[in-house]
């Protein structure tokens, strides 16, 4: 068994209906059992900045799915959402994404899979909804998730409903 941990976004559609439908799907994979879902929370676009706000949350996974496997189930339940991948739109609008932050402590670099997640340590969006349910996952190379958040503008950072 893995700690696997994923960060859901969306900001096209109703995406709060979403991320919790979501959620729900991700709680009945196959080998894997859902440890803690974070609130939602609200957070302005990164990147590219012309673009709705997202909402984004993170789950906690227990899983015996090899990461390459977990990372399919995590691409059909994208497209099972009505996400459409659109060349050269890296950091555009989406009804889900769902990006495979951490595998256990592994460092996986693969052409369709980088963990942990390469830009992981840098964004408040993802860690601070990670925080909320590991807080003390390492982040291979970047320490623990609640280290990379000191210091990090979260002011902008909005749970939803409290
Ligand atoms: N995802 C992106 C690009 N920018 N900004 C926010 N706030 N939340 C996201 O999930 C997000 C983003 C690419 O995956
Ligand atoms: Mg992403
Ligand atoms: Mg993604």
């Amino acid at each position: 068994m893995v700690l696997a941990c994923v960060g859901l976004g969306a900001n096209l559609g109703d995406a709060q209906a979403t991320l919790r439908a979501a959620i729900n799907v991700l709680a009945v994979l196959p080998q894997t059992r859902l440890l803690a879902a974070s609130r939602l929370y609200r957070t302005p676009a990164w990147g590219n900045e012309a673009q709705p706000d997202f909402i984004n949350a993170a789950v906690a996974l227990e899983t015996d799915l090899p990461a390459p496997v977990l990372l399919e189930q995590l691409l059909a339940t994208e497209k099972q959402f009505g996400r459409v991948r659109q060349e050269g739109q890296q950091w555009g609008p989406r009804t889900l994404d769902l990006d495979l932050l951490l595998y256990g402590e592994q460092v996986i670099d693969l052409p369709q899979l980088q963990v942990p997640h390469p830009y992981l340590h840098q964004r408040a969006f993802a860690l601070l909804p990670l925080a909320e349910v590991a807080a003390d996952a390492c982040i291979p190379g970047h320490g623990t998730v609640r280290d990379a958040l000191v210091g990090m503008k979260t002011c902008d950072i909005t749970p939803i409903g409290g």
